[in-house]
């Protein structure tokens, strides 16, 4: 047995071992229960500990906070579809109440209209944890129940998800098994990173993250002389001092810059032909194309200066020093974020194919450096464990970024990776542990999605727009309130989460919620084998230990581990560049693709016939660019990246987001000569519109974006000025009232957020304040009609 990686005293680097449990595991890091009731200190062994958590704690019980279950007026007093979803008070009920008309709505549905009118795909990050992952709890409830329509894919990198497969066989690469920082940095001698590294976007990860190294893998690459070029729209999307040249592009337009540094490769006779003879399939194809022998356009670097904005001289220089240096390529997962965001992924990988470094130290590509903390660690030695889920009984789904189509167009016909699909008629949407209003594109055409359904059931923390806009609101426990065990399948510990304080009174775990609407329903036992929460910790850490004792690791013991609170494993010991097997023996090791080799051009795309994804990569120009005819009544592109001070929409109301607001609402950032242009100062209260909305910002004026481009982070709680007219003026700053919601393309139908043009004029009216953080129980809520009923307790 392999004793040492799993000594406890190693994970506090030397420290004393804790006592008691006192760590708590979250998405953004651990921290650890501290003597103040109001902050966590951070974890002592994370050498760059994520500031933002500490402070969460002391906004847990925030007037937004849901503390009953509640149910929407006119759902309670007319049933199922009658008034508006958004635009109504809630009436607080007993739990009992509340849990039988779920029950019976489940029973109604699945009656009347079959399991396959149920929608559970409930996407969403909710907070880490094994046990109380919502979406896990929700998918194990209804597989018990009969089933129900799913979602498969993710709003992070759908596009690449499905383009990778075809093209190298795997989704390795993008969301684990990268080339690790140690077989980067002292071996890159360019590091090319297209949506560059930014350090805010490596503060989280999915699952948690024992420690944050991002910072330090980026120096270290500086500090071995690494050239470092961010190519992005965005300077600081390469932090800290380590060197940067910023070549700025214009957004979207990546795709058509790589074909034109293959072009200058091809041209220059460059490129590794013994690596494209031996490694890849379809290269002929790709040439053609690039050489513009198959559509009559050169994919020139002057071609492609028109197209980026970039300078042709740059790009061919650019080309040729990659050509001589070892060069790694890395790609931001926002890059596929957008119309044809299947392309860029693509065509970065036949660049790296013609520059024949794949699966060498310090060269090849890899996506989402950055994107979250543990991209580029080592591999985990260990499976850690997950709720098993049982067997769903519906095999319907549909690509969780077409959510809004599917309500809308029940019974269409739609396209997805080869196959033709039609959309389900849903009755009942079932959510926990996810916020479409906040992840999804064009909220407004969401709002009137949403009113489809007879009946939306969600499980919330707080009454934001998620709550607001369902009929039944169940009032969840937060991670600060339950014990769970921590794992990330990107990183090598495992943990015990430590509640720190009691729920308040009338809110319940998701199990816990479930478990009694799995009573009324008679499948309990089948929900719960049995187990209280504290048993279901104690399996699922002992499937671990057993997954681990397997391969030799020893892990300690249910109590000692519930004390000690983090155990670390040590990393598997191989430490090599990613697709480094197949480069050692391409025969033995081929990749699982139909030729066993890299596809720069791939019959089966070919074959599904799709103009919007051709087979091979292609330049193809989103609805909306700088270079699209609309760019001229919206001439400014929206970049919405990921927050800074928090993980998408959750903890919004609390203190570390709001500081980073200005007069309560989120900043916008954009260059002085767009601000110049239309006379707007620092500070200034904008509208932000599209063609699809409009939502109110400050100005916040900075050259680090190039002119033409502005950015919005997520996040800011979805709050229409007048939830009764579609439409209406978002008063917070939420850009998703502005981006556009259709599919990257046929192949993956990915969400398209990044390719979406704006205007912005100074806002002149009365500004209405931002009223989503309070209660929506409220009777004196100046949204609330009808102010004379109160709030009922009902129970
Ligand atoms: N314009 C634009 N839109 C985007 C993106 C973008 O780049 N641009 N990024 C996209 C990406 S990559 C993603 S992953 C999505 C993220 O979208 P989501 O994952 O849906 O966003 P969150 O805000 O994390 O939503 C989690 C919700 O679950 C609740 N919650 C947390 N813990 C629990 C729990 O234990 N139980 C219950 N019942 N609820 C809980 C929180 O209060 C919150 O409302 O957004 C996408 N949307
Ligand atoms: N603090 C914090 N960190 C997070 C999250 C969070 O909510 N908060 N969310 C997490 C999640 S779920 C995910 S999926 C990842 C997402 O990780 P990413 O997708 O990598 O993150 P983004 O912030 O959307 O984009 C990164 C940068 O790409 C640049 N970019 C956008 N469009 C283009 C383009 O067309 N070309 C080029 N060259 N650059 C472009 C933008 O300037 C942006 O700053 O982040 C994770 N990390
Ligand atoms: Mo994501």
């Amino acid at each position: 047995m392999d004793k040492a990686p799993t000594d406890i005293r190693h994970n506090l680097d030397g420290a004393e071992p804790f006592s008691q449990p006192r760590l708590v595991g979250t998405h953004w890091g651990f921290y650890e229960h501290g003597d103040r009731p109001d902050r966590l200190e951070p974890f002592r062994s994370d050498p760059d500990p994520v500031a933002f958590g500490s402070e969460f704690i002391a906004d847990r019980l925030a007037p937004a906070r849901i503390l009953k279950p509640a149910v929407r007026r006119s759902f309670l007093e007319n049933g199922p579809g009658s008034g508006r979803r958004g635009a109504e008070p809630f009436v607080e009920v007993s739990w009992d109440e509340a849990l039988d008309l779920v029950a019976s709505e489940i029973t109604r549905v699945k009656t009347t209209h079959g399991s396959g009118a149920i929608f559970s795909g409930s996407y969403g990050w909710s907070s880490a944890g094994r046990f109380h992952h919502a979406q896990s709890q929700l998918k194990r409830f209804f597989n018990m129940a009969g089933g129900s329509v799913r979602s498969v894919q993710t709003y992070s990198y759908a596009a690449g998800e499905v383009i990778l497969p075809h093209v190298i066989g795997t989704t390795s690469g993008m969301i684990t098994g990268h080339t690790p920082w140690s077989q980067i940095a002292g071996h890159a001698e360019l590091i090319v990173m297209f949506g560059g590294t930014p350090l805010r976007n490596a503060q989280v990860n999915a699952g948690g993250a024992s420690r944050h190294t991002a910072r330090d893998a980026l120096k270290a690459c500086h500090q071995s002389s690494a050239r470092i070029i961010n190519i992005s729209p965005v300077r600081d999307d390469v932090e800290g001092d380590i060197g940067a040249e910023w070549l700025p592009l214009r957004p979207c337009t990546d795709t058509a810059l790589i074909l034109a540094l293959s072009h200058t490769l091809i041209a220059d006779g460059l490129y590794d032909e013994a690596f494209i003879a031996g490694y890849t399939a379809g290269f002929e194809t790709f040439r053609a194309y690039v050489m513009g022998e198959a559509d009559g356009i050169a994919k020139t670097a002057i071609w492609a200066s028109a197209i980026t904005g970039i300078d042709a001289q740059v790009i061919t220089d650019l080309a040729r020093q990659m050509a001589s240096h070892k060069t790694f390529i890395m790609m931001a997962w926002s890059l596929q974020r957008a119309d044809h965001g299947e392309q860029p992924y693509w065509a970065a990988i036949a660049l790296a194919a013609l520059l024949g470094g794949i699966g060498l130290p310090g060269r090849g590509f890899g996506f989402g450096y950055a994107s979250v903390a543990s991209i580029g660690q080592p591999t985990v030695p260990v499976r850690w464990p997950s709720l098993p889920q049982g067997r769903n009984p519906i095999a319907d789904y549909i690509p969780v970024a077409r959510i809004a189509d599917m309500l809308l167009q029940p019974g269409a016909e739609y396209d997805h990776n080869g196959q033709k699909r039609i959309y389900p008629d849903i009755k009942l949407v079932y959510w926990a542990g996810g916020n479409p209003f906040h992840h999804h594109q064009d909220l407004n055409r969401l709002v009137e999605a949403w009113q489809k359904p007879d009946t939306i059931i969600a499980h919330e923390h707080w009454w934001n727009a998620h709550a607001r806009h369902a009929d039944i609101v169940l009032p969840a426990a937060t991670f600060f309130e339950r014990d769970d065990v921590v794992a990330s399948g990107r990183d090598a510990f495992i943990a015990y989460s430590a509640g720190i304080a009691e729920a308040p009174i009338g809110v319940s775990t998701d199990h816990e919620i479930l478990r009694r609407i799995a009573g009324r329903l008679g499948i309990e036992a089948d929900f719960t084998e049995g187990l209280t929460e504290t048993q279901w910790l104690e399996r699922l850490y002992e499937d671990a230990r057993r997954d681990a004792a397997e391969r030799n690791i020893e892990l300690p013991g249910m109590d000692e581990f519930r004390q000690c609170g983090l155990v670390e494993v040590a990393p598997a010991q191989k430490d090599e560049p990613f697709l480094a097997a197949f480069r050692a023996d391409p025969v033995l090791k081929p990749l699982n693709t139909p030729s066993g080799r890299i596809e720069l051009a791939s019959e089966v795309i070919a074959g599904f016939g799709y103009d919007d994804c051709p087979g091979h990569p292609t330049w193809l120009a989103p609805c909306e660019w700088l270079g699209a005819s609309v760019a001229q009544s919206y001439p400014l592109h929206l970049l919405s990246c990921q927050p800074h001070d928090k993980l998408h929409s959750q903890w919004d109301h609390a203190a570390p987001s709001r500081r980073t607001k200005s007069r309560g609402r989120q900043p916008v950032r954009l260059n002085p000569d767009d601000a110049a242009k239309r006379g707007l100062a620092e500070g200034d209260l904008v509208e932000v519109a599209s063609k699809r909305g409009s939502c109110l910002a400050i100005a916040t004026i900075t050259d680090a974006l190039m002119p033409g481009v502005v950015q919005l982070a997520t996040g800011a709680w979805f709050d229409p000025s007048d939830p009764e007219v579609q439409g209406s003026l978002e008063l917070n700053g939420n850009p998703n009232v502005l981006t556009p919601d259709h599919g990257t393309s046929r192949l993956a139908q990915g969400p398209s957020p990044n390719a979406c043009l704006v205007e912005i004029r100074k806002f002149e009216g009365n500004a209405k304040q931002v009223r989503i953080y309070q209660s929506a129980s409220l009777v004196d809520d100046p949204r609330m009609p009808d102010p004379e009923t109160p709030a009922e307790t009902l129970g």
